[in-house]
């Protein structure tokens, strides 16, 4: 059956979804709202996602929200290829990694923040870069000197092949260089990041390949 996703080409959270799909092989099909037209909240959309935010996946008639627990599902539902390694030591590492993104930095810099830092708290527009960049650059520093401490990183955060560490890292660096975080110190994020681009999984996944990335430029 084919999935149903909620998505925006530019949100991070719909582009790790997008990319654990195409790594499992699953159809999808896709439900464009625009993040800075205001449209999840215009749709009715809260009343599918209370936060008002993508992505949303349905499974059928099963909804799932917030994307770690929608990679966690889609491995657990499709384990093959494994988004997790094995060894509780390395799934607890792969874990850490991909948090560093998803909970530290990743939620300082979505729309709902950047709004209320410009809309509320009147910072300025330099500010608001700054602040961008600031929390971008601490998660990119934290992965890089821990993957400098991983021996079994190197291609990938963890081992020969793509994890969630993976997926939530190039959703690190990408938003990185859209923001022009100078990225040069951070050498083997920067080679995981290219290992994974040369994926087609991930290659596809990535916001400009999106159909609603041709309807916004
Ligand atoms: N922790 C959530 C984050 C979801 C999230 O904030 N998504 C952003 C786009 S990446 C969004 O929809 N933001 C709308 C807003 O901030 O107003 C996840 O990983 O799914």
């Amino acid at each position: 059956m084919t999935m149903k996703l909620f998505t925006y080409f530019r949100s991070q959270a719909s582009f790790r979804v997008r990319i654990a799909l195409n790594l499992k092989g699953l159809r999808r099909e896709d439900t464009f709202l625009h993040l800075e037209h205001g449209d999840q909240y215009e749709a009715g959309y809260k009343k599918l996602n209370p936060q008002a935010v993508v992505p949303t996946l349905f499974d059928g008639d099963h909804k799932l929200f917030q994307s770690l627990a929608i990679l966690e599902y889609l491995d657990e539902t499709h384990p093959n290829p494994p988004l997790l390694p094995r060894d509780p030591v390395a799934r607890a590492w792969v874990r850490g990694l991909a948090l560093i993104n998803v909970a530290d930095s990743h939620p300082l810099i979505v729309p709902r923040v950047r709004n209320y830092l410009t809309g509320t708290l009147k910072v300025s527009e330099e500010q608001k870069l700054a602040w961008i960049q600031h929390w971008l650059t601490l998660g990119l520093e934290a992965m890089e000197t821990l993957l400098a401490e991983h021996i079994e990183s190197g291609t990938f955060c963890h081992g020969d092949t793509p994890t969630m560490a993976d997926i939530c890292l190039v959703t690190q660096v990408f938003p990185a260089r859209m923001f022009k975080v100078k990225l040069e110190p951070y050498r083997r994020a920067l080679r995981i990041y290219d290992s994974c681009m040369a994926i087609a999984a991930f290659a596809d996944a990535a916001p400009p390949k999106q159909p609603d990335a041709e309807k916004a430029a």
